[in-house]
């Protein structure tokens, strides 16, 4: 029997509407956790999960349920979602392509009028990115258990407003427990955001896994002091010390096969072109698939950073605030990705995840894994990300029949 098919434009024009909600001038999106336009992605997602027939709950973090009920419906409901917060200068589809993905899901069933064993529940996790409120993946991570609920609505963006405060001033702190059900399986649907599948010429990536990654905040303190009178001997230049750090991290990164290492946030203290910056705060984020290899670099980037206390008198304090341990998805969910990829004839791959997920924290509590689909020239975090018509399709298709699949066994 012929696998059934998304409908292809319905989900691709899902996207671009999604897309139009805080979109850049380069074609991008800045669509912040927890700002009106989050309100405003989350609002139209829940119109559409209530157009096909869901019932729709959010949670005390603000993540979203819509359910579909299956024919027992005492069984755990097989999941799919991603999240619809971007960075400042993000793209289109990092996110949304997963929810959409899952929307296209309901209205596919909808339309077909399939009735599954099991229930089927698509997501929308709170903050995701970690670019307004630290660390990311709070909303799916609280649902785990990897974080408590105070801590995460205790989390402030820089203008010290807490998650709490945002989720109230939008609407969307739930009545529903965090983490109160459970999931058969889930599977998030995601742009690969690097390079490997469009190298090797492939649709769909099969997620083994994810690296780990490790997130810091580091604060160099001096002293303020003016451009003009201070002897060059006489200055305790908090920027001086950080951009030696900064360039440290990058070597250890690229010292090492497979490392990442990136220094993405600063704020220079008074900022000011004719003082010497007393204070400098900036952000860590060190990645690598091996936990041993990444502990090394952990541990280079601490002896550096210590040293160039000691050499300059500078006070140095780095904090790690976010540490995710690398991951391997569930076999099973796999086995059952590729099994449909190819039965609907797609080129397969499987793929290491570089960069973290919803679905890593998922995959701590219930089967997970995930599809990923090309993206040009494997970029993303930018303005100009994109991936195809036809390959965000693939990955809509890949889905639905896995989930079927899932949502029809015991
Ligand atoms: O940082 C990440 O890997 C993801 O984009 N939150
Ligand atoms: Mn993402
Ligand atoms: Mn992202």
């Amino acid at each position: 029997m012929e696998p059934l098919r998304v409908n292809a434009q319905r989900l691709w024009d899902a996207l671009m509407e999604l897309g139009a909600i805080g979109e850049t001038p380069l074609g991008g999106n800045n669509r912040l956790a927890l700002t009106d336009l989050d309100r405003q992605a989350r609002d139209l997602v829940i119109r559409w999960c209530r157009g096909a027939g869901c019932e729709v709950t959010v949670d005390r973090i603000g993540n979203i349920f819509a359910r579909r009920p299956g024919k027992d419906n005492s069984l755990a409901p097989i999941a799919t979602g991603s999240h619809v917060d971007t960075q400042p200068t993000g793209g289109k589809f990092d996110g949304p392509l997963g929810v959409v993905c899952g929307v296209e899901v309901l209205r596919t069933l909808a339309d077909h009028q399939v009735e599954t064993l099991r229930p089927i529940e698509v997501t929308v996790w709170t903050n995701e990115e970690g670019s307004r409120f630290a660390p990311a993946t709070l909303g799916s991570g609280v649902f785990a258990g990897v974080y408590d609920l105070e801590f995460a609505m205790s989390r402030q963006d820089t203008d010290g407003v807490t998650i709490g405060e945002a989720l109230r001033a939008i609407g969307y702190e739930g009545e529903r427990e965090a983490g109160d059900h459970e999931f058969g399986a889930f599977i998030e649907v995601h742009i690969e955001q690097g390079p490997i599948l469009e190298a090797n010429g492939k649709t769909i990536g099969v997620v083994s896994g994810a690296q780990a990654r490790r997130w810091f905040e580091v604060t160099v303190t001096g002293q303020d002091a003016h451009a003009g009178t201070t002897p060059m001997e006489r200055r305790r230049d908090a920027l001086l010390g950080a951009s030696r750090i900064v360039t440290e991290v990058n070597r250890i990164g690229a010292g090492i096969p497979d490392g990442r290492s990136t220094v993405g946030m600063m704020q220079v203290h008074p900022n000011s072109r004719n003082t010497i910056p007393g204070r400098v705060f900036f952000t860590i984020d060190l990645r690598h698939h091996d936990e041993a290899v990444l502990a090394d670099m952990v541990a280079e980037m601490r002896e550096y950073a210590a040293g160039i206390a000691r050499e300059t008198g500078l006070e140095m304090v780095v904090d790690e605030i976010w540490t995710a341990p690398a991951l391997r998805f569930d076999e099973r969910t796999k086995a059952t990705i590729a099994a449909q990829a190819e039965a609907l004839g797609y080129d397969a791959m499987p793929v290491v995840s570089g960069a973290g997920h919803d679905a890593c924290n998922i995959a701590t509590i219930a089967p997970g894994a995930m599809i990923f689909i090309p993206c040009a020239d494997g970029i993303s975090h930018n303005e100009t990300e994109s991936a195809t018509f036809e390959d965000s399709a693939a990955g809509g298709n890949v889905l639905l029949n896995a989930m079927l699949h899932l949502a029809n066994e015991r």
